[in-house]
Order: C-alpha cells, then structure tokens, then sequence
C-alpha cells in the first residue's frame, strides 16, 4: 500500500526494489567470494577468509543515491554526489554496477552473473578494490578515507558550475570533525547567480565506530537550530519503515531542488535582494538498516555494532552463517537478478540515463572537462635586471601582476580561482583585486573594501576549507593556487596527505583524466616574519610533501622575482602533481634579468658564473650552495667576502630552484644523475649549503650521492623571535659571517691561514648582537648590502 506523499505506489515499489538490490549487493560484497545469486544453500566455502569492510553506512548511502537517481530521472538535473563517510564503499560501487557506470569503466565487471561474482570477488580483496569511495570508484572525486572534508569537497565542485547539483553526504561522526565545523559555512560564499548549489545530506545513523553522534543526541529543537544557525533551511526525514521513508524522501528531495531552483532563478533573473538560505536534508535512519537486528544476544541494528562486519565469524560459526543467508534472502535477490545475474529491468525504471547517472558524471573525472589556462607570456611582468642585485623587488608583488592578467583572460570561462585565508593581499598579490573581488555573500559595509559576491578570490580564514575548495575545484577540471603563510600550511598536513594519494592512484587509472595540479604558494615565510615572530616560523611543510611519491610533488625555491614568474607559469600549466613554491613577499635583490632566469629554472639547478671565481676549466676548491631567497642573499654575501678577502680561493656559487634535483635520477623524474650531480657540487671538495628549511632534508635528499661526506647544511634550526631580518639568520647559524665561517673550517689549509679572517667573522657576529639589542635595527653594512659587481672569472 503506498503511503501518503509525491510518488505512486509504482514508483515506491521500484526505489525500494533497487534500493534492496543495493543492499544486497553490498553484503555480498562484504561477504561473499563465490555463490553471488544464493543458488545454491550457503556455505562456509564461498565466504571470503578475511571479512573487511563497513556495513553500518552503507545501506543509508543506499537509500540516498537511490533517491537522487529517481529526482534527477524525474527533473532532468544535473547531479554529483560526495559521500562523507567514504568507508561506505560497498554503496558506491553496489550503485555504480546497478547503473550501468561502473561497467562502462571496467568491462571486465559486466552486468551479469560473472560480473557480479567478480564485483563481490574483489571488493577489499588482495588485487582488487579498496573498501572506501576511492579514485577507483567512478563517480568519485572525494575517497572519504580521513573524515571531515566532504562539504568542503562539494562545495570546490559546485564553484562555477550554475548547472550542478552537488549532493554531499555528512556523516554525523564525520560532523564532529573540525574542518567539517567550518565547512558549513560554504553555502555563504556560493553565489547562487553564478555557482551551482550544494544539498547537504546529515546523516544522522547515531553512532560511530563504538559512540553514539554526538549530533544525533541534541535535541531536535537544538540541532534545526543549529542548522539554521549556519544559514540552512533543514528538512528533517526521520523513521525506518521503507514505504514510508521513502515517500519522506522523495518529498524533501523534490522540495529541497525545488528550493535551489527558486534561488537561482531570483538571482539569475535580477530579482534576488537577500541572501540565499539554502535547503538541506537531515536524514535519520538506522545504522545497518535491514542487517541484523540482534547477534548473539547483543542488539545490532541501528546500534554501533553495525559500523564494519555485523557476522564476524561466518565461516566458523554455523549460527552466523544461517543468519547472513536469512538476511542475504531477505533482500529477495530472485525477484531483483534474472538468471543471468542481470538486474531486472523493473527495478532500473527510475535509473537515470548516461551521463545523468551519478557514476557517470564527466565532473567526477574532472580532466576531461579541463580546458587549459589562458596564461599571459610571463616575460612581459619581467622585473629590469641591470646587474646582478643591483635593484630590489617584492617577489609576490610582481607575481600578482601575472595572476591579475591569469585572472582577467579567463575570467569569461570562470576556471581559475586563488584561495588563501585573510592573506592575498598580506602576501602582496593584491592587484588580483584589480579585476576581480573577494567573495562575500554576506551583508557589505561601507568600510569593506573589494567584497563582491561573484569575486574570484576566494576567502575564509580555514586553511582546511581553502584547501577543501581548492581541490573540489581541481577535481571536477579547474585550476587554481592556494597562497598561505608557511608556517600555517601545516594545518592542512593531513588533506596534503590525501590528495597526493588520490593523483597518485588516479594516475594509475587510464580512464581518470589528468587535472590541474594543486598550487601552494608559500609566503611570508620563516626567514621574514618580523611582525609576528617564533609561532610563525616553520618551514617544515617541504619535509612534510617530499615524503610522497616523487610523481606527483615538486618544490621550488626560486630566489628572485623574475624566477619566481617562471616558476609559476610552469606550475599553472602542469597537470597532476602538487607544487609547493616557497617565495618571499618582503623586498628582495633582483639575481636573473628573464633570459637568465628561464634558463635558471629550466636547468633547475646551475652555477650562478658571474657570482663564482672558480672559472671555466679549474676546479673549485669550495662549493657555496642555496636554495631559497634569503639563502642566497646570505650565501652570496659570503662570497662577496671571501672573493675579498680570500681572493685566491675558487668559489662556486650554485642555486637550487627545483628541490628535487637533488635526489637521485632513480628517485625523482626531476632528479640529477650522479654525473649531473658531481660536476655542479664535485664529488670531493667541500660544499657549504645554504638551506630555506631544516638543514636535515638536504641530506635527507643527497645521502647517496658520492661527495655527501662533505655536504654541510645550514637551514633552519628552530631559532626563533620577533627580531630583525639578519638577526634570524644568525640565530640560526646561516648568516653570511657563519658561512664564511664554515668554508675556512672545510677547505683545507684555510684554518691555519684565514684565521685572521675567521676572528673577524666572529666578532662580527659578536657586533651585530650588541648593535640589535641596542638600536633594534640591523648593522649599517648589513642592511645596505649589495653585491658588489661579478668580476670576470679567473
Ligand atoms: C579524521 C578521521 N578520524 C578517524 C577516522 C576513523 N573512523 C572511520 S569511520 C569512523 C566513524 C564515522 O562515523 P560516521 O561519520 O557517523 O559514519 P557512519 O556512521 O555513516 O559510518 C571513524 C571514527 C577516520 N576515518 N577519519
Ligand atoms: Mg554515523
């Protein structure tokens, strides 16, 4: 009998009638290794020896997807689901082979029988699928593995795409998470003229691993309000009697599109004065609804005991396996699957067709999707190079001016956005704001400055929801850049973790097209925090990345302004990796005039000639190395000393832009040979490395090479303050003074005939100390530094 609400009692025989197919699917997945359609009575034998995967969520995804395939068949919208608490993973791929999507990218999974066997077969097997919403899984941009990340996921996918809808799955636990807290607030930056819209889905299951929700324990009242609170209109669909949730459903559904339609239309006909109050959907359902109710005793159903496997020991206890057959049959797979093993054509009558389906949707597989940057030629925003550190510029600054010209030549085709929290302008890419706003849905006031609500700068002060944003929008075929402060990208360590390990799996799968990479640009760093001292200074985010698979990370360091323009051109144009670009924003000695800085950063890394005396033909006695701006101030610096005072002495002076020349060929596709590598750093003589970051990682990066005994790294050592600019290098033992230091102790001989020189050294640290805790300021000789003129090569 159909109970009251939008849909005949047809259309609820067929949504729950897929929706048991579904769930059937999925137990087998979890379970089964042979026997797929219970031909034949179950046996121990045809249960898998290791039961891995998660029951508890799964049939509640079920029930979702089937709901939003019914709405998208009946209203024709453009969908995308991300599912929060990806751990589900028998529920997208149950509903991926039932469409027909999963098949199309895997054909060695039909729909049939045999594809059935293997679908159950391989799920969470050795040689087959992961258990969660992985880049294997069609129809995914969001694995769902590490919680918390879904909202800000769905709403970087719905940035620019007016036709989407994106529907997301909330866990209640994954609700507790911290960047799911702050993601609420994505529905205030979409624009409803220009964006597409976000439906929230909470589920509230009621529990966790082993707790209850805490969400799911306020009191009704307490949560709407909630809700309400971070700008929703919730609709609250709650029980778990099918015939009846499911006409819920399908009214809260249909209204809840009906709602973003009217949104949109107001503010795309001109008619929208106030805010959007988006709707969403509060779905309360039993976790590991239709799986056992009781085992053993002990209450399963709609209790946390549901989460992973409720028959933990199928294969040993009798009791068990009668039990999962009864719930297996109660499905009643002979009225879903013909003989063949195919579902029946009556229960895919409210399956949406091709590329309507959720597992089919081009914007889960972004690259195909991708249109290339309109990118100016970078040399025209060249800083003029008359000689070597003869003028100075602000890295970001000159930057900026690119980005503003990427901004406004893609403007019409609304693919290119910067994130960052509260900094764009700190980090001096301010001319951005030129041609574009930052966005603000919220009220404006008259002392706000460059808040629009279809702004292309993109901020909100949670580095997780940037960076949530940044690759939702990468993932379905957009490019962007994340500028943050250095120290504060830590925060998003973990996501960093996540996406790298989904390009890397991606790239594995010929069907996923390649995306835009993920763009960090690193700024007011380490070395330069003067305002704000020792919690911001960690450049620790370089050790953190490196240790991913080197396909997919680059870093670069490039020292001056017109470097850094080449750099970022090369990053804006490539394709599945994560660039990490550490550049300063304060004023900063321009080295390259544009011919020489291309040249710089194609080699990646190369001796800087004009600043060296090793000449052309003779061999260096001692190698000064840096990567990073301000160590190749301070390592130039040095040089110009020890060519004054040491003027037989033959310095090289080499400058690593791309970090991952240092590794090995063997390790990093950018890597040197060891040939490459001992002709620039020698494979004996000394080599002083001024290092950005921890001095550990260069070793870290260079252990095998031929001449590691004789690399000594100066970087960072944790020393820090609030102090001046010179003082944080000397603090940290990689002042230009220190380095000098460091090549009388290593060349040999030198100790015993630059010992005047050394003295000096020391006392000249010795009065930079009295002269900083005196005037607050650095020493006259320091501040007005400059590099005094390449001298021709001996
Ligand atoms: C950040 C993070 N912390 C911990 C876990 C381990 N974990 C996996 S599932 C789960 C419970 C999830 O509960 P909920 O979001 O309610 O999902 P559901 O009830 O739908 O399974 C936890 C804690 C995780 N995956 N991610
Ligand atoms: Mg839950």
């Amino acid at each position: 009998m159909a109970e009251s609400g939008p849909l005949p009692a047809a259309e609820v025989q067929t949504l729950d009638a897929y929706w048991r197919a579904a769930n059937y699917l999925s137990v087998g997945q979890i379970y089964l290794m042979a026997n797929p359609l219970l031909a034949e009575p179950l046996r121990a034998g045809h249960i898998k020896p290791r039961l891995l995967g998660h029951w508890g969520t799964s049939p509640g995804l079920n029930f979702v997807w089937a709901h939003l395939s019914r709405a998208i068949t009946a209203h024709g919208t453009e969908m995308m689901i991300v599912i929060g608490p990806g751990h589900g993973g028998p529920a997208a791929l149950a509903n991926t082979w039932l469409e027909g999507s999963y098949s199309e990218v895997y054909p060695s999974v039909p729909r049939n029988a045999a594809g059935m066997a293997t679908l159950f077969r391989q799920f969470s097997f050795p040689g087959g699928v992961p258990s969660h919403v992985a880049p294997e899984t069609p129809g995914s941009i969001h694995e769902g593995g590490e919680l918390g990340y879904s909202l800000s996921h769905a709403c970087g996918a719905a940035f620019d795409n007016p036709g989407l809808v994106v529907a997301c799955v909330v866990g209640d636990g994954e609700a507790e998470t911290g960047p799911m807290a702050t993601s609420w607030h994505g529905c205030r930056f979409l624009d409803p003229a220009r964006d597409g819209a976000v439906l929230p889905i909470l589920h509230l299951n009621g529990y966790k691993i082993a707790n209850p929700a805490l969400l799911a324990r306020l009191p009704d009242g307490e949560l709407d309000a909630l809700l309400r609170g971070y700008g929703y209109r919730p609709r609250h669909v709650t029980g778990h009697e099918p015939s009846v949730m499911h006409q819920k459903m399908a009214a809260a559904v249909d209204e809840s599109l009906a709602e973003i339609r009217a949104i949109q239309e107001r503010a795309r006909g001109g008619t929208d004065g106030e805010r959007a109050r988006w709707p969403m959907i509060v779905l309360r359902t039993p976790k590991g609804w239709t799986g056992p109710v009781e085992v053993d005793g002990k209450p399963v159903e709609g209790t946390w005991r549901s989460h992973q496997v409720p028959l933990a020991e199928v294969r040993a206890n009798p009791a068990h396996l009668r039990q999962l057959e009864e719930w297996l049959r109660s499905y009643r797979p002979e009225e879903l699957f013909g003989t063949d093993g195919a579902p029946r054509a009556e229960l895919l009558g409210l399956v949406p067709k091709g590329p309507l389906r959720l597992g089919a949707s081009p914007h889960a597989n972004g690259g195909v999707l991708l249109r290339d940057l309109m990118l100016p030629d970078f040399r025209d925003y060249a800083v003029p190079v008359p000689a070597p550190g003869a003028r100075t510029s602000e890295p970001t600054r000159v930057l900026g001016g690119m980005l503003r010209d990427v901004m406004r030549l893609n403007a019409e085709c609304g693919n290119f956005r910067v994130f960052g929290p509260d900094e764009t302008e700190s980090n001096r890419l301010g001319a951005l704001l030129e041609v574009t706003g930052k966005t603000w849905e919220e009220e404006i006031l008259p002392v706000d400055e460059h808040l629009a609500r279809d702004g292309r700068v993109m901020e909100i002060l949670s580095e997780h929801t940037c960076q949530g944003w940044l690759e939702g929008y990468l993932l379905t075929g957009r490019h962007g850049l994340f500028s943050c402060y250095e120290a504060f990208i830590h925060i998003v360590d973990s996501m960093f973790n996540q996406h790298a390990k989904w390009l890397k799996t991606s790239r594995a799968l010929p069907w996923r097209r390649p995306v835009a990479s993920l763009n960090y640009l690193l700024t007011s760093h380490v070395w330069r925090q003067d305002h704000n001292g020792f919690s911001h200074q960690d450049p620790g985010f370089i050790d953190h990345v490196v240790n991913k698979k080197a396909e997919v990370i680059r870093v670069y360091l490039p020292p001056d302004a017109n470097t850094l323009l080449s750099v970022a051109d090369h990053c804006l144009r490539s394709r599945d990796y994560v660039n990490v670009i550490v550049a300063g924003k304060q004023p900063c000695q321009d080295w390259l005039d544009m011919d020489a800085a291309i040249l710089h950063c194609t080699r990646g890394a190369g001796i800087w000639e004009w600043a060296s005396s090793d000449g052309d033909g003779a061999e260096p006695e001692v190698v000064l190395a840096c990567a990073g701006d301000v160590p190749t101030l301070e390592v130039l610096a040095a040089t110009a000393i020890l060519r004054e005072r040491l003027p037989d002495l033959r310095v090289r002076v080499v400058n690593v832009v791309d970090l991952m020349r240092l590794q090995p060929a063997t390790e990093h596709p950018h890597g040197m040979t060891d040939a490459e590598f001992d002709a620039l750093f020698t494979p004996g003589k000394p080599v002083i490395f001024a290092y950005h970051g921890y001095p550990w990682l260069i070793h870290r990066l260079t252990y095998r090479r031929t001449g590691h005994d004789n690399l000594h790294v100066r970087g960072y050592i944790e020393e820090g303050t609030t102090t001046t600019p010179f003082d944080m290098v000397v603090m940290n033992n990689m002042d230009r003074f220190h380095l000098v230091m460091d090549v009388i102790d290593r060349v040999p001989g030198l100790s015993r005939t630059a010992a005047w020189l050394r003295q000096e050294m020391v006392d000249t640290r010795t009065r930079h100390w009295a002269w900083t805790r005196e005037r607050g300021e650095d020493l006259p000789e320091v501040a007005g530094w400059a590099w005094p003129g390449a001298a021709p090569p001996r």
